[in-house]
């Protein structure tokens, strides 16, 4: 025998109809309790009632649609309104509040930008690189000789002439000072998203490759007092955080990432991230460490620095 449907809490006018055809009636949902918040993937989920019917518990969760191509014209349309959270350098932020269902989107921009940040920004296949101490000296250097991004908003955070106002943290010594402030890809919305930068003072330090024991001083003041500043910033904990540095960086100037545990951060899985306080261990083990092993890393297919690797190494 068929089962009987249950009649549901149907729009108003649709009181004896089955829900096969029509709409819940949304505005009359009652929401009791948020069972799950996703700021990622722009999740929200609700058990709540339709006063209509007492006795019966509904689960609603709600998703924020992606981006298409079609969006693009309401987002560059004269509507469109703009706020300007910061700008350093080519690159800026704004929040755009776009018409037609888009609604409220974060840009970034890169104006005037270069063919390397087309490629930094466009979509690619992965490719894994072993680097030995010797690639790294006869490919991987000369290439951060000849090809890096331009560090000048770095330069601009360090020198005071940029973002001054978003700094959270300015420790101006010469040889273990740092910046922290948020970096570009958080707009300091929501905490699980949380994405900070240090930003050191010392010059010519490109990269993990190039620390030793001499900078343990640096290391362990960037991961103490960052976690430190970003507890009484923000009132997140120390022991959900991250703190990492990105090998091969995309811009050679040592800086180090702070993230929320929770947040699924930009390249942080194994192969392109190292967590801070394992490579203060691995210095403190041996002064080398870094000079002396090889190094995997993650890099996209498109990107010089694998380029120069497949002409060394065909
Ligand atoms: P990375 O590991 O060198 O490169 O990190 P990635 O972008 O490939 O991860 C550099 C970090 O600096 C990134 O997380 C960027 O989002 C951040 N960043 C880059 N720029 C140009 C700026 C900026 O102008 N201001 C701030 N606050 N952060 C930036």
């Amino acid at each position: 025998m068929e089962p009987q449907k249950k009649k549901l809490k149907l729009e108003e006018h649709t009181d004896t109809d089955t829900v096969d055809n029509h709409h819940l009636a949304f505005h009359q949902f009652r929401a009791e309790k948020t069972i799950l918040v996703n700021p990622q993937s722009k999740l929200i989920a609700v058990v709540g009632k339709f006063p209509s019917d007492p006795d019966s518990q509904g689960v609603i969760v709600a998703e924020k649609q992606p981006l298409t191509e079609s969006s693009l014209s309401s987002m560059f349309s004269s509507d469109t309104k703009v706020t300007k959270s910061f700008q350093n350098d080519v690159y800026s932020q704004y929040i755009l509040s776009c018409s037609g269902g888009v609604g409220e989107v974060k840009v970034t921009s890169v104006y005037p930008a270069t063919e390397a940040h087309v490629k930094k920004y466009s979509e690619q296949s992965m490719v894994m690189v072993q680097e030995t101490p010797n690639d790294y000296q006869t490919i991987t250097k000369p290439f951060i000789d000849n090809n890096p991004l331009s560090v000048d908003w770095v330069y601009n955070i360090l020198e005071g002439r940029s973002e001054v106002e978003r700094v959270v943290y300015n420790d101006p010594d010469p040889d273990v000072g740092f910046v922290l402030l948020p970096d570009m890809k958080w707009d300091q919305g929501i905490l699980e998203n949380l994405y900070m930068l240090a930003v050191v003072h010392k010059r010519g330090i490109l990269s993990l490759r190039e620390l030793n024991a001499e900078h343990l001083p640096l290391l362990r003041n960037v991961l103490h007092k960052g976690k430190e500043m970003i507890r009484e910033k923000y009132g997140l904990p120390a022991e959900e955080l991250h703190c990492y540095l990105h090998y091969q960086p995309s811009y050679y100037h040592l800086h180090m990432h702070f993230s929320h545990l929770k947040y699924n951060a930009p390249r942080i899985f194994i192969g392109q991230s190292h967590l801070l306080d394992e490579v203060i261990d691995n210095i403190q083990l041996d002064s080398q460490y870094y000079a002396k092993r090889t190094i995997s890393f993650i890099v996209k297919r498109d990107r010089p620095l694998f380029q120069c690797f497949q002409k060394h190494r065909p």
